[in-house]
Parts: C-alpha cells; structure tokens; sequence
C-alpha cells in the first residue's frame, strides 16, 4: 500500500490528487505544522533527512520530492499512458517541462514573496518599520515583476487547450496546479483569463474534490 507522508495544509495535496486520478489505493499519514512557525514537526525528521512533506512510501521503496513522486507514481501505475504523452514527442518534452519547472522555477519566486512578505511581523518591534521598506522595495522591485512575468506566461501557455500540454489533463497540470494557486493568493490573476478558467476547471474535477477531503483544509502555504 502507498502511503503518503502528507503535512497539512502544504503541496503534498498534489501527490493525493494525483493518486486520485490514478485510481490507486493509498493511505494518508498526517502531520500538522507548528502552529507559531508554520514548519513542519520533527516527526517528519524521521521519514527524510530533510524533514519535509511530500514523501511517499510504496512497500520497501521510499520517493522524495513532488517531481521525483510523480514521475514515480505515473511511470509506475499510469496504465495506457494516462495523465502523460508519449516521452519521444513535443507533448513529451513539454511535459518535462512544466512537471521541473513547476519546482524548480515558479515556486521559487512565490516564496521569495511569502518570506519577505512575513518578514516585518517577526522583526523586534524598534526594527518593523525598516523591516517592512525593505521588504516592500524587495517585493516591488524584483518579486512582484518576475511572479507577473511567470503569470503571464502560465496564461500564455493555457490560452491554447485550457491545459498545459495537450488537450486533457496530465500530471503536468497537478504538478503547476500549485504554483497558480499560491499565486492567486497572492498575486491578482484576475486579468488572466486562462489562469482563472484553470483553476476553475481543476476545482470542479472530481478527484481534486476527494483529494481535498482526504487531505484537509489547503490554503496553499
Ligand atoms: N521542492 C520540494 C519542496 C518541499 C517543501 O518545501 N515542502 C514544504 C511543504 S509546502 C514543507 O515541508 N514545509 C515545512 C517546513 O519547511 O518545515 C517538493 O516539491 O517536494
């Protein structure tokens, strides 16, 4: 049986959505973040040297990191290609792709964003003041530019098929189903069509739905 090492309220969400789609049994192990720090507990220490959630375990096989979990999980259980085109195809390239640069490049500004924007509250109260200009030059002179710029290019992308390669939907989508949902919370998307009909679309499926009850309340830290 599969189980996932799933922290509440995180990314992991993705791994149990995917596993919905596949139609695969699975058990969910949950942990809960620090309520003052929002990090993780150490139990989770305990499953992976880096002490973060999502892990899978699959009998004696142990998967880190979303990516790593998804190539495993789809390659492994997705019958007739399903939630994946064919690897030696543009569909395929495009689907390795969005499936690293999901991690690898859109989340990294979202957190630069996250971080700085909780900066000036954990500051000594003397500093606040200082604390949140600096963060708001940050925000505003580097942060917000590239997250409109990523923005931009995700509602590019989706303008074709509603999907980010091919006309359904592929892991690649579950994968990126993250980064546009910390966005819109913390970015407006409002004026990018395509991104709103996404996420409109993803929230109506049925497996996210079950995902979501499995998992528990998700607002996209
Ligand atoms: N790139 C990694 C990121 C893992 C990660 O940062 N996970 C977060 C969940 S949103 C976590 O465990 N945070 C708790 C902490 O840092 O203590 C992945 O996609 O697996």
């Amino acid at each position: 049986m599969i189980v996932v090492h799933h922290l509440e309220n995180s990314r992991s969400q993705r791994v149990l959505w995917l596993l919905e789609e596949l139609g695969l049994p699975y058990d969910v192990k949950r942990y809960n973040r620090d309520p003052e720090t929002s990090l993780a507990p150490p139990e989770l220490y305990a499953i992976h040297p880096l002490g973060k959630s999502p892990v899978i375990s699959d009998g004696d096989i142990s998967v880190a990191e979303t990516g790593a979990i998804f190539e495993y999980l789809v390659d492994t259980y997705g019958k007739d290609d399903r939630l994946k085109p064919k690897r030696d195809t543009q569909a395929g390239r495009d689907y390795t792709y969005w499936l690293h640069y999901a991690e690898g490049s859109a989340m990294t500004n979202l957190l630069l964003k996250l971080v700085f924007s909780r900066l000036p509250e954990r500051a000594p109260a003397l500093m606040r003041p200082l604390v949140r200009r600096v963060s708001a030059s940050a925000e505003e002179s580097f942060i917000d530019p590239r997250i409109a710029e990523h923005a931009n290019w995700w509602n590019t992308a989706l303008a074709k098929t509603g999907y980010f390669v091919g006309d359904e939907l592929t892991a690649a989508d579950i994968m990126m189903s993250f980064p546009l949902e910390a966005a819109a919370t913390r970015a407006d998307l409002s004026t990018l069509p395509h991104i709103v009909a996404f996420l409109e679309r993803i929230h109506a499926r049925p497996a996210y739905q079950t995902a979501l009850q499995k998992g528990g309340p998700y607002a996209y830290a």
